[in-house]
């Protein structure tokens, strides 16, 4: 976390001077925008992390202000806000994401499967309005081409949820594949968990009234079960199996069945065939062969005209990428991770594409006048 605090400041300076140069609002009505909501009765807390916007709190109990938070109902609505710091206040209510760019607005989680569908909204970009230089402000916390999603697993929050240029990948969790520093995370208590697979490590339970198996132990390979301590989620009295390394529960949720990357299979295909063959695959039990798109990162994002950035790239292992805008020539043949120091001129936005996803980020004159 020490890693990322320090560049926090430098992403505060970046994009309080990207408000300025947008013409958004004042920073100052970000900083102050009055917004009382619960807090210790919230029941999700902790950090995310976006690279452009820098650290964003779930609940004034970690990070002090407010009281504010954001909470997952009974039924696994959401609704509350959560903080940061350079852009301000992030609703997760229904009355601000309605009229999302599509799906269902209103974020929940599915206390099923754990996945986290609809949109969050940054307030500041709703107050500015015309002037918000055609940001909507709306987070998309789950979405497919690529595949990504924020996901509960137990009381763990995790997962990607994406802002557009401004705000660009969230992480959830410094565990994500792909997320770097840390640790830091979000996590629930109650209503914001969900019964986990796999939640227990151990023996079997010898007194199966106590901690009655959701699961059925699969025939096929081997499993276990333990702690019973652990057991109990959200009320809900329930042990759960989990399978060994490479298998996964089935869909029924009786049996552990081979993952995506232990199938022998390329799934998707991408010509690469399971873990570690195929760069989609974080482990031998990742159950989706499915590549991570690439990140573009631009530091910083505003500059005076004639100076230099730092641009560089996260292909998470993909090859055949490419970075347009600029007129820079840039060598991603090798499929390593890099970064390039580049002369700006003129606003310029820079795209990368790879076989899987895309990313875009857009470096910003300094306009006269706000010169240092
Ligand atoms: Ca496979
Ligand atoms: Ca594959
Ligand atoms: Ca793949």
């Amino acid at each position: 976390m020490n890693l990322h605090m320090s560049s926090k400041k430098m992403y505060l300076n970046v994009v309080i001077a990207t408000i300025v140069t947008a013409g958004l609002l004042s920073a100052v009505t970000v900083l102050i925008s009055p917004r009382a909501d619960s807090s210790a009765s919230d029941n999700v807390s902790g950090y995310a992390w976006s690279e452009n916007i820098g650290w964003i709190s779930f609940n004034s109990t970690d990070a002090g202000g407010g009281p504010y938070g954001v909470s997952v109902a009974s039924g696994g609505a959401i609704s509350g806000y959560a903080w940061s710091e350079n852009i301000g206040w992030i609703s997760f209510n229904s009355s601000d994401v309605s009229g999302c760019p599509n799906g269902t607005c209103s974020p929940s989680v599915n206390q099923g499967t754990g996945e986290v569908t609809g949109w969050a909204r940054v307030l500041s970009a709703v107050a500015a309005g015309a002037n918000s230089g055609g940001w909507d402000g709306f987070i998309s916390l789950s979405g497919t081409g690529p595949n990504y999603g924020v996901k509960v697993t137990g009381c763990t929050w995790s997962g990607w949820a994406w802002g557009s240029d401004v705000v660009g990948w969230i992480s959830f969790d410094s565990s994500d594949s792909g997320a770097g520093g840390g640790p830091y995370g979000v996590i629930g208590t109650s209503n914001a968990c969900v019964p986990a697979i796999p939640i227990c490590t151990g023996t079997i339970p010898t007194d199966a009234t106590s901690c009655a198996p959701a699961v059925q132990p699969p025939t096929d390979v081997a499993y276990r079960l333990v702690d019973q301590s652990d057991c109990s989620f959200g009320g809900i009295n329930k042990c759960h199996y989990s399978c060994d390394s490479g298998y996964v529960i089935d869909v029924a949720g009786t049996s552990c069945v081979k993952s995506q990357c232990n199938d022998g299979d390329d799934n998707e295909p991408d010509g690469k065939t399971d873990y570690p063959d195929d760069p989609g695959c974080t482990d031998l039990s990742d159950d989706n062969e499915t590549d991570l798109p690439p990140t573009l990162t631009i530091s910083p994002r505003v500059v005076e005209k004639g100076s230099t950035a730092n641009i560089s790239w996260i292909l998470n292992g993909q090859t055949g990428c490419s970075i347009t805008g600029g007129g820079n020539a840039f060598d991603l043949s090798s499929g390593v991770d890099a970064s390039s120091i580049i002369t700006i001129n003129a606003r310029t936005k820079y795209v990368i594409s790879c076989p899987v996803g895309s990313a875009t980020s857009t470096v910003e004159i300094i306009p006269k006048g706000f010169e240092t």
